[in-house]
């Protein structure tokens, strides 16, 4: 057998180790990054598909290389199929990811200075919405938004007083920590008012909204972002929608505009992916991720937790841990080591700094994959407020991480073999 047909383990033993360590951490543990699920079986075995092979620069039928008689038929699925799930007239799925995605909106709509705005980072917003450590807000000129001191949602008198003040061209909604319904016609008055593009960054929600456990932005937002990873549970990837108008700009801007060839196994993937979110189970399956995210949160805060928001409406929770006396960065170490494993995050108006904030993001994307429910996050906020209680107690992280791991033994994930 020459060294090429040889299976992995055996021809680079040392990243196949790697991977099962993976697969065997990911099993054990209880993935609550909000951001993070459990891919399938069939969604990993097409993303590591010979697709991986293949240069397809261009769009279907009209490409700048030959032999695109297969992967022009799997770019035409994916695209299909999403616009089937999500009732959109125009996809675009080889943006690399959700920033390549956002990029490829203010290359499409933009020049550079031009006035924008979304939610500021502190307030739960993306790094990509304007904030200014990104080159969205280097090039661009941004006025974030924020959140109400008082109840830290979104206040929309504020987003229209702001908008009318600095009349941006993009108008975004959507954010990374952010755990309340968007009123995203709300956000389209403002847009009209002041002649913006709205652009809905769902990048969190996709799951939730195809389910039908989120207020959609179809037919609402002009753009509609998102990656393809998170609730929608396929590959890494991003996807752009837009009314059919708006279809030729934003394909520019993403070829030849910031990327060169697809991905095309993420295409694959993403068709699979695509394909099971049409499934009936998926409703139930987004469904079940907002009423676990409201169990877990009414469970935390009979524990005095103190949540952002007061609680949630969707897939996750940011918690603050002032009152628990302890940073969220330590707390997410010490829950780590005890098999729960979230971030670290900042919460509206912190006053400590991004890199050892006072909040904890969390969220049930991938325990809801696991099949696990309401009595599953009692427990889980049960051993919670012990670790946090007493994060360097070795003892106490070392038993809940054994009593993680056996009811993780009962809830198996998706997609790994261990
Ligand atoms: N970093 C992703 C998240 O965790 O929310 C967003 O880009």
């Amino acid at each position: 057998m020459s060294n090429t047909e040889l299976p992995l383990a055996q021809r680079d033993p040392e990243i196949a180790h790697l991977i099962r360590e993976e697969e065997a951490l990911e099993g054990r543990t209880l993935r609550l990054i909000p951001s993070e699920n459990y891919v399938s079986r069939a969604v990993l075995e097409a993303t590591g598909s010979v697709l991986t092979n293949k240069y397809s620069e261009g769009y279907p039928g009209k490409r700048y290389y030959e032999g695109q008689q297969v992967i022009d038929r799997v770019e035409q699925l994916a695209r299909e199929r999403l616009l089937r799930l999500f009732g959109a007239e125009h996809v675009n799925v080889q943006p690399y990811s959700g920033s390549p995605a956002n990029l490829a909106v203010y290359l499409a709509f933009c020049q550079p200075g031009d006035s924008i705005m979304g939610l500021g980072l502190p307030a739960g917003g993306h790094l990509t919405h304007g904030w200014n450590v990104s080159i969205t807000g280097k090039y661009f000129t941004s006025h974030a938004y924020g959140v109400s001191p008082n109840d830290h949602r979104i206040d929309l008198a504020e987003v229209a007083r702001l908008a009318k003040e600095h009349r941006p061209k993009l108008l975004w909604c959507g954010g990374t920590a952010y755990a309340r319904t968007w009123d995203f016609a709300a956000f389209r008055e403002i847009a009209d008012s002041v002649g913006a593009k709205l652009v809905a960054d769902i990048a969190h929600i996709a799951g939730l909204v195809a389910g039908g456990a989120h207020p959609s932005p179809f037919g609402i937002a002009d753009v509609i972002t998102s990656t393809t990873h998170k609730t929608l549970r396929g590959p890494r990837g991003g996807v752009l929608f837009s009314k059919a108008e708006l279809a030729k700009e934003l394909d520019r801007a993403v070829f030849p505009g910031l990327q060169g060839g697809p991905h095309n196994h993420t295409t694959a993937g993403i068709a699979v992916a695509a394909h099971e979110a049409l499934q009936p189970e998926f409703k139930a399956y987004a469904r079940a991720v907002v009423d676990n995210a409201r169990a877990l949160a009414e469970a935390l805060l009979g524990r005095g937790f103190s949540l952002v928001t007061g609680g949630t409406d969707n897939h996750l929770i940011l918690i603050d841990l002032t009152n628990k006396g302890i940073a969220g960065k330590l707390a997410a170490q010490a829950l780590d080591r005890a098999g729960i494993c979230g971030n670290y995050n900042s919460i509206p108006f912190d006053p400590r700094k991004p890199f050892d904030p006072s909040g904890l993001r969390i969220g049930t994307p991938a325990i809801t994959s696991r099949g696990m429910g309401p009595d599953e996050m009692k427990r889980l906020a049960g051993w919670m407020e012990q670790v946090v209680a007493a994060p360097d107690d070795a003892g106490l992280t070392q038993r809940v991480a054994g009593e993680v791991a056996e009811l993780c033994r009962s809830f198996p994930a998706p997609g790994l073999l261990t």
